[in-house]
């Protein structure tokens, strides 16, 4: 019998997650509430989902009383953890908890979890593609837009589940126990949810916390902050850097298990396992030195997860990358037009900044700010774009942040920012929208924002 039956569950947030999740506890013989700040015009498609299911709503309030009769709470990512009605069934000791804790504990095959601020959709995305070609069945879902309960709901036809986790997901987990935990790199985001970098920081180490001593943790030797995680985790750590590691030298060098890369033979080197593998890189269709480091991240987790060298290679080779990460669209009149609309934050943007050293950029940034620092944007600003384009709640910010560094405009809507954006270029130049913020001022999520880009300059 299901341990929810007969439960008073109430599910706070109706979207994609209160959605599958109160379709699975109501199957499981819960009795499940769904609650939302929004009306329920603002949320006919979620709740039109639900149709088939025995629950109850709640719209355009959090109601004191459910929270109040609730033996469990399951809280959406996207609710902050401090709104009053959470606070106070905190304080009276009620269970809150997270769709993907309960998903994990359900989980009867191996669980990848890929955390990290920025990279993880892609990481998860290659590791997907490089269990696929090897013919190993795999479910891929989490923050990358499938919630990881779905696989529990559905036929559970595969052998392990891929899970891109967000901080927000981390937050509350108690049973989740990952066979491998993937850490790609920790810098600024979310300042608007936590107090601080601390609290930020605390919600990745609930990952590392989650593992065990047969878990595989795979970290970024170059993120500082990655390397104190490697030297508190009961785990088996496997690196990835882009050092060699004969260089680092020590202790380091001579136990190194993990994978580097090399810049000047622009190959990747493979210590995962005791035989040393090399794969050439030269045809990864990914911008930016970035994506190699997530590509190392999903090679180690692979490796470990018994895929082999080939496998790897071809991936390497086939990979098309992610829509809105660094996406290039279109070239018109010899101007390039990239969609990067998933840079949600400064350091995803500097990345995306660095990507393309030769030519001449238009950037378009701007949008939700999530009290995040711009100004060390500026010296990349300088050296890589003429000319800056800005819309969006964070308009200001960010012109005074970094607008001395390029020519500058300040737009009322997005599409004249893009109209702009083509007017001032020319041949050989880039245009790139990598927004450094999110998306919500403007649009429902950043796949609008990009789809609208696309739509717009497809119209050129
Ligand atoms: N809501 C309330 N009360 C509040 C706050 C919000 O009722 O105080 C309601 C909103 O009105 C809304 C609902 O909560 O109707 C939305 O819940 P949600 O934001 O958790 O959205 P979901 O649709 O469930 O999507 C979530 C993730 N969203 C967030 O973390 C913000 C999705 O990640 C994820 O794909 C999905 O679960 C499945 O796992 C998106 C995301 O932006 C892509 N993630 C952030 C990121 O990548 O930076 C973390
Ligand atoms: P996430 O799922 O963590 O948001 P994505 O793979 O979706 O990461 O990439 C989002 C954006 O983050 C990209 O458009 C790019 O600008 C930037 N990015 C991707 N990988 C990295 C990385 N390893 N380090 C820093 N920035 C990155």
């Amino acid at each position: 019998m299901s341990k929810f039956k007969g439960k008073n569950v109430l599910v706070v947030g109706i979207g994609r997650t209160g959605v599958s999740i109160g379709r699975y506890l109501s199957k499981s013989g819960a009795k499940v509430t769904l609650t939302d700040m929004k009306q329920r015009n603002e949320l006919n498609e979620y709740v039109r989902d639900l149709q088939d299911c025995k629950v109850e709503f709640d719209f355009g309030k959090h109601s004191p009383h459910l929270f109040e009769q609730a033996d469990l709470i399951v809280v959406s990512p996207g609710v902050p953890l401090n709104i009053k009605p959470i606070e106070e069934a905190r304080l009276q000791g009620k269970a809150l908890v997270t769709e993907v804790d309960i998903a994990a504990s359900l989980l009867k095959v191996p669980l990848i979890g890929v955390t990290g601020t920025n990279g993880k959709t892609t990481t998860t995305t290659l590791l997907g593609e490089m269990f696929k070609t090897e013919g190993k069945r795999a479910f891929v879902g989490g923050n990358i837009g499938t919630p990881l309960i779905d696989f529990i709901s559905g036929d559970q036809n595969a052998d392990y589940a891929i899970a891109e986790l967000s901080s927000f997901q981390l937050d509350l987990i108690e049973k989740l126990v990952p066979a491998v935990a993937v850490f790609t790199n920790i810098s600024e985001d979310h300042m608007d949810r936590y107090s601080g970098m601390d609290a930020y920081i605390s919600a990745k180490k609930k990952l590392l916390q989650a593992c065990d001593r047969n878990t595989y943790v795979v970290l970024n030797y170059d993120d500082p902050l990655l390397v104190r995680f490697g030297a508190e985790t009961s785990g088996r750590v496997i690196w990835f850097t882009k050092k060699d590691p004969m260089n680092i030298g020590g202790d380091f060098a001579e136990s190194f298990c993990g994978v580097y890369y090399d810049s000047e033979s622009n190959k990747i080197y493979d210590k995962v396992t005791g035989q040393e593998e090399v794969y050439d890189v030269s045809m990864l269709r990914l911008f930016g030195d970035h994506n190699k480091e997530n590509l190392m991240a999903a090679i180690c987790a692979a490796r470990m997860m018994g895929i082999g060298p080939k496998t790897i290679q071809s991936v390497i080779q086939s990979f098309p990358g992610v829509p809105h990460r660094l996406e290039l669209i279109r070239r018109k009149n010899g101007v390039f037009f990239i969609n990067d609309s998933k840079a949600t934050n400064v350091g995803s943007l500097e990345k995306s900044l660095l990507a393309f050293k030769k030519n001449p950029m238009i950037l378009i940034a701007g949008g939700k700010d999530k009290d995040a620092d711009f100004t060390r944007l500026a010296p990349l600003v300088e050296k890589r774009c003429h000319t800056l384009i800005l819309v969006g709640e964070s308009k200001e910010k960010l012109n005074r942040a970094i607008g001395d560094f390029a020519e500058t405009y300040l737009m009322g809507t997005f599409e004249e920012a893009v109209l702009l954006a083509y007017q001032k270029s020319r041949s050989g130049d880039i245009i790139m929208l990598s927004p450094g913020c999110a998306s919500f001022d403007m649009f429902r999520n950043y796949e609008e924002r990009g789809d609208y880009f696309k739509q717009i300059v497809s119209q050129l």
